[in-house]
């Protein structure tokens, strides 16, 4: 069943960053044509893209998965009676691709008995397709190239890892988490906010990034990267014990994941 999960996941991220990525080309220089809607605060936002296409992947989903429950960023839901629940970001990065920033991505994950078995990570603007089925490694597939196969990188010193985290729209969330990032700061190579929970996880697995940390997320922002991460041989925790989830989503190269982990309980987080 995971090929097959696997296969629908890779299509549907490209078919829907295909969409995404012609609608950005329409717009241009011009935000306003990609009709923006305020959620949870005035800057989080939405795009008539974020709409369509989780329309798109919720439609193909009913079309080829009748069975199975949905659970999307934009307000997409369906039951569904086999056990496999798909959870889809159609445009993760939101607010990069509304200023025309190359970081953004459609996120699609398949998950049964609460572990995600299959997940896809496309950036239209790269081209790139980071993608995973439990257990089969971590692959990124680029037109024109043979699939490269995924592993972290061999970092074991704090002080030389290169860490990537987010922020949340809530400004009080943010006040939290940039004390986090200021104690961090001095303590680690350098820290990047690229703007896409779900490419941070797959640059993680692709050993452009040591470690990754963030607070506060949705599990459609980082179910398909966290399995592509930990395929990719890194290690994935909610700090304190518990497990990768919405509250705390850490992941780390092998050799850094303790002092990394450590590091942030001691500074609070989780
Ligand atoms: C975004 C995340 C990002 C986080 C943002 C936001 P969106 O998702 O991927 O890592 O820092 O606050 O949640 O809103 O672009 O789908």
């Amino acid at each position: 069943m995971t090929t097959e999960l696997v296969r629908i996941a890779v299509g549907l991220a490209q078919q829907a960053g295909a969409l995404v990525a012609a609608g950005r080309d329409q717009a241009g220089g011009d935000p306003a044509a990609l009709e923006v809607a305020a959620k949870t605060t005035p800057t989080d936002v939405v795009t008539a893209m974020d709409r369509a296409a989780e329309r798109l992947l919720a439609g193909e989903l009913r079309r080829l998965r009748p069975d199975d429950a949905i659970l999307g960023e934009e307000g997409a839901q369906a039951q569904g009676s086999s056990g496999v629940r798909w959870l889809v970001d159609p445009i993760d990065g939101t607010v990069n691709y509304l200023y025309g920033l190359p970081q953004y991505a459609v996120s699609v994950a398949a998950e049964s008995g609460g572990a995600v078995l299959a997940g896809a990570v496309h950036n239209p603007a790269s081209g790139e397709t980071f993608w995973a089925g439990r257990g089969t490694g971590a692959w990124l597939s680029v037109p024109g190239r043979a699939d490269q196969r995924l592993v972290v990188t061999g970092c074991d010193r704090l002080d030389l890892a290169l860490v990537a985290t987010g922020f949340g729209y809530d400004a009080a969330l943010r006040a939290r988490q940039a004390a986090v990032v200021a104690a961090l700061l001095p303590r680690v190579r350098d820290i990047r906010r690229l703007g896409s929970a779900a490419l941070d996880l797959c640059f993680l697995a692709a050993g452009r990034l040591d470690g990754y940390y963030e607070t506060s997320l949705h599990p459609w922002d980082y179910a398909a990267g966290a399995l592509i991460a930990a395929e990719a041989g890194a290690v994935l925790s909610g700090l304190r014990g518990r497990p990768l989830g919405a509250a705390v989503a850490a992941a780390a190269a092998p050799g850094l994941a303790l002092a990394l982990f450590g590091l942030l309980e001691d500074l609070g987080v989780g």
